[in-house]
């Protein structure tokens, strides 16, 4: 897939949130124009579109503001919504807490039910940076995404690495009925020649 260009294609909307300084802009400009740019806190929000496959919607991805004071301006954006990126600073391990309320109140909006979830854990370049398996016990996803199609992805802005992935999976999400989602993992999993038990480990860290 390729996540850059302009074909006119069918479009939906990707609703990107996180604390501030997650990296949110700098992802977005880093997978449309494969450069990294200088930020400043976004006040308001960016929107940019990202071209996929020819047998997928492009995506208009919202990246919304991460500030304290933005913050009650983020349901505003949930109508519509098809599918939720929320990113994650790995490294500050200090404001995860923070982030985990946050995911978390934004998960219990009726409007955001059933809407498939991608967890970015970004800053993955950082040596310090926690594991997406430790982040996704502290952020207690599998608890709170239950009947919800989610996957936690690791990835760097900086170095682009997983960027794509994060984004291909929402895709896919996005596209895919959540037991099919479910029964595609076991397969490929099992192909890979895992055990029983190692797909229901996995399966407890990337639905
Ligand atoms: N090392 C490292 N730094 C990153 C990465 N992604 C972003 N940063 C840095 O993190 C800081 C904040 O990035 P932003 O993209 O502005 O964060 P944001 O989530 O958009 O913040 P708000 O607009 O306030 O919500 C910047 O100094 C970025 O260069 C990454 O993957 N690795
Ligand atoms: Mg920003």
């Amino acid at each position: 897939m390729g996540l850059h260009g302009s074909r006119p294609q069918k479009q939906a909307q990707v609703l990107m949130l996180g604390l501030d300084g997650s990296g949110k802009t700098t992802l977005l400009y880093k997978l449309k124009y494969n450069e990294s740019v200088v930020t400043v806190p976004t006040v308001g929000f960016n929107v940019e579109t990202l071209e996929t496959d020819r047998s997928s919607p492009g995506l208009t991805v919202w990246d919304v503001g991460g500030q304290k004071k933005m913050r009650p301006h983020w349901r505003h954006h949930y109508t519509d919504t098809a599918g939720l990126v929320f990113v994650v600073d790995s490294w500050d391990q200090k404001r995860l807490e923070e982030a985990r309320k946050e995911l978390h109140r934004v998960l219990k909006f009726e409007s955001l039910r059933g809407v498939p979830l991608v967890v970015l854990a970004n800053k993955q370049d950082l040596q310090a940076a926690l594991s997406p398996e430790e982040l996704c016990r502290t952020l207690d996803l599998r608890r709170v995404c239950e009947g919800r199609p989610w996957f936690i992805q690791p990835c760097s802005a900086t170095t682009s690495v997983g960027l794509e992935e994060g984004f291909r999976r929402i895709v896919y999400l996005m596209k895919t009925p959540f037991k099919q989602t479910q029964e595609d993992f076991k397969i490929k999993m099992k192909s890979k020649g895992f055990s029983i038990t190692d797909v229901k480990e996995a399966l407890l860290c990337s639905r």
